[in-house]
């Protein structure tokens, strides 16, 4: 009886030691963020490819946020004058330092330094803004309702007087001028171009329908394009869509053959292969090309029907 037991622990105990071997590999992905390793309120995050790391609050860096973060730390910003505080980590695993990225125009360890340049002078006129783009250049961005490199003219365009996507130009001896967007004409732009009534009708082999901003052209038989400007041939450019096969019938018509799975005029639709289709168990139906697929809940096989 004895010898029995034996033969049928033995299996069991070394499927039992296959997977206790077996653990340490198959958790690797989630060891680290389980627990979770981050300190302050980090929360531990997994790349796509498997590693994980601790995203640290502001307060608190280092790998498991277990230091306090130097640039927070103070009751004021760290570095003055608009510098970025950046941390740096102590090699030896000591406190961490900071240092200042300062914006051009100051320096020193908090930026705290202001260096000559361009816009000491005040530049920009009527309450512009002065940005240096070195110590010697500087842009001015003006207040609303003026304009020019130093905000010194006041801006005939402020109020936005040209219509329908044109450009307003404000002009140095006063006054603005509006450049209209091509099919609008007027001082202001507000007035549609009747191309049907223009010198040279632009509809070549067709009739000339006016639209407010440009014009359409119906074409004769036997003509394309937008002026009608082109010969028609049925099947150049091949009207069948989804690789369908374009038969010339006579001069003005053609005739698809399309590829299994489409239907329509030009092969424009795709058959709903999910009319009556065999999904079961509350599973969804997605159409597909000439089949259909069904998604199931989580406990079911995906199953593809042709
Ligand atoms: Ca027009
Ligand atoms: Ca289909």
């Amino acid at each position: 009886m004895r010898r029995r037991v034996d033969y049928f622990l033995f299996p069991v105990l070394i499927l039992l030691g296959f997977c206790l071997l077996d653990l340490p590999t198959a958790v690797t992905g989630v060891v680290s963020c389980s627990p979770n390793p981050c300190k302050n309120g980090g929360a531990c995050l997994t790349s796509p490819k498997g590693k994980s790391f601790c995203n640290c609050t502001s307060q608190y860096v280092g790998e498991y946020c277990q230091r306090l973060n130097p640039c927070t730390t103070g009751p004021v910003p760290r570095c003055q004058n608009g510098g970025t505080c950046n941390v740096r980590m102590s090699p030896d695993h000591g406190s961490p330092s900071f240092w200042c990225a300062c914006p051009i125009g100051y320096s020193a360890s908090l930026c705290e330094i202001h260096i000559a340049n361009s816009c000491d002078s005040q530049p920009c006129h009527n309450g512009g803004t002065c940005t240096l783009q070195s110590l010697s250049k500087y842009t001015c961005t003006c207040a609303a309702g003026f304009t020019g490199p130093q905000c010194e003219k006041q801006d005939q365009c402020a109020s936005s007087p040209c219509r329908n996507g044109a450009t307003c130009l404000s002009l140095d001896e006063g006054g603005f001028r509006c450049e209209c967007a091509p099919g609008f004409t007027g001082a202001t732009c507000s007035q549609d171009v009747d191309e049907c009534f223009a010198a040279a009708a632009p509809c070549q082999n067709g009739q000339c329908v006016n639209t407010h901003g440009s014009y359409t052209c119906v074409c004769e038989a036997g003509y394309t394009g937008h002026d009608c400007a082109s010969k028609y041939y049925p099947c150049d450019p091949s009207p069948c869509q989804h690789a369908g096969t374009c038969t010339q019938v006579d001069k003005l018509t053609y005739q698809c053959t399309c590829p299994t799975g489409f239907r329509g005029k030009n092969c424009e639709e795709n058959i709903d292969d999910c009319r009556g289709n065999l999904c079961q168990n509350g599973a969804t139906c997605v159409d597909d090309v000439n089949q259909y697929t069904c998604l199931c809940p989580p406990s079911y096989q995906v199953e593809t029907q042709s």
